[in-house]
């Protein structure tokens, strides 16, 4: 028996499944999943800026839950669109370069590299951003929202251009019938029709997607949550609301449950307020229904209680129009330390929370005290409180 170590020729791939008319169709959804993925994750990543130019809207409460939820839905589902996408060109890895000619070589590089920018990409981004979802942190070499971010742009500019090469032909290949052979590979076969139709391939993967999709949601949409295979945050938490991390995570079992637990209220460097539980309780009480939207795509709302920033704020004698800098009693990790632009701390739907679903918040959600913000990503919503800074 002899090995064959040479790569395949293309003449070597003769399904007509594998042909443009599949591509682009397929493509064309997963153009469409990596757009709104696109998009979505501008406007998370843009919420998450400490310093924004324009505030972002703390209105609709639930407009961060849609577009994050959106974010992973259709980032999910790209990934059967892409898998298909990329086994329907694979004949096209191994064509060879037209090295006679120099300006077709040149153009063919450069199409070719642009490709594989395209390739490399999008399945670092998918794979980065499944493991994200998956709440599976395999990295310390990089911060994620930072590489996802600089990647995204990568891939949304190399899809442009890959889209632009090849307009004429996705043009001509959606308007024509599917199982037109013109724009085929010249090796394709003529006499086998294969056991699957073009339609029918193109029709599964759909399906697949849609199946990966639904599976997906789950984790933001409450109904859809028993057919959610894939989300990974089923579990309901105290409340209905699940937990990200725990108390015990966090190390502030002790600190979180000290009588000696104060709320310090610093403006402009001093410390206005320095309050208890009891002195928070004793203070009028509001109720807001807000989500927590966790970046990881999982959501659920609660109906929590407790008071009002800006009747803490105006109590300690703060101006009304500061960030605020929120602290958690939690001594590290990313997340101890929150700004709270102005419009949110203005916002009257903006609590301190005591209480989740009636009840005084579980050490897990962020008893003693939590910040809950409407239209905010649940990586802000603070927990375990112990300071709010009001700088000038
Ligand atoms: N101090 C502190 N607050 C935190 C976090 C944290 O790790 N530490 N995690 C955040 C994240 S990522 C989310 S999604 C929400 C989840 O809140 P929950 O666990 O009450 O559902 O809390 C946020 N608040
Ligand atoms: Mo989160």
């Amino acid at each position: 028996m002899t090995m064959r170590l040479a790569p395949p020729s293309p003449d070597q791939f003769t399904s007509r499944l594998r042909s443009p008319a599949v591509a682009a169709r397929v493509g064309l959804w997963l153009g469409i999943c990596f757009g709104t993925c696109f998009v979505t994750g501008l406007i998370s990543h843009y919420a998450q800026l400490p310093d924004q130019p324009i505030p972002f809207p703390t209105s609709p409460s639930w407009g961060y839950r849609l577009t994050q939820g959106l974010h992973v839905v259709t980032g999910t589902a790209a990934i059967p669109l892409l898998l298909v996408k990329l086994w329907s060109v694979l004949p096209k890895l191994f064509e060879g370069l037209p090295l006679r000619d120099v300006r077709a070589l040149v153009l063919t590089g450069l199409e070719r590299a642009s490709i594989a920018v395209l390739v490399a990409s999008a399945i670092f981004q998918l794979a980065t951003g499944l493991a994200n979802a998956a709440q599976w942190y395999p990295w310390s070499a990089f911060s994620f929202r930072t590489t996802h971010y600089a990647i995204a742009w990568v891939a949304i500019g190399a899809l442009v251009v890959h889209v632009a090469v090849k307009l004429p032909v996705i043009r001509d290949v959606l308007t024509s019938d599917i199982d037109a052979t013109s724009r085929d590979r010249a090796t394709a076969a003529t006499d086998t029709p294969g056991v699957l139709s073009r339609r029918a391939l193109v029709r599964t993967t759909f399906a697949a997607a849609a199946v990966t999709a639904l599976a997906t949601a789950g984790s933001t949409v409450p109904w859809l949550r028993r057919v959610s295979v894939f989300a990974v945050r089923t579990g309901e938490g105290p409340g209905g609301v699940p937990i990200n991390k725990s108390a015990r995570a966090a190390r502030v079992e002790e600190s979180a449950t000290s009588a000696d637990w104060r709320l310090e209220v610093v403006v402009d460097g001093s410390t206005a307020a320095s309050l208890s539980y009891d002195d928070l309780r004793a203070m009028p009480q509001h109720t807001a229904d807000l989500p927590i939207a966790c970046v990881e795509g999982w959501s659920a709302q609660g109906t929590w209680s407790g008071v009002r920033l800006v009747d803490l704020l105006a109590s300690a004698g703060a101006p009304a129009d500061r960030d605020v800098a929120v602290t958690s009693l939690q001594e590290s990790g990313p997340y101890r330390r929150t700004t709270l632009p102005a419009n949110f701390a203005a916002d009257p739907r903006t609590l301190l929370a005591l209480d989740l679903s009636g009840e005084p918040l579980a050490l897990d959600h962020g008893y003693p005290c939590r910040l809950i913000a409407p239209d905010r990503p649940g990586v802000l919503q603070t927990k375990w409180l112990s300071r709010l800074e009001v700088s000038t």
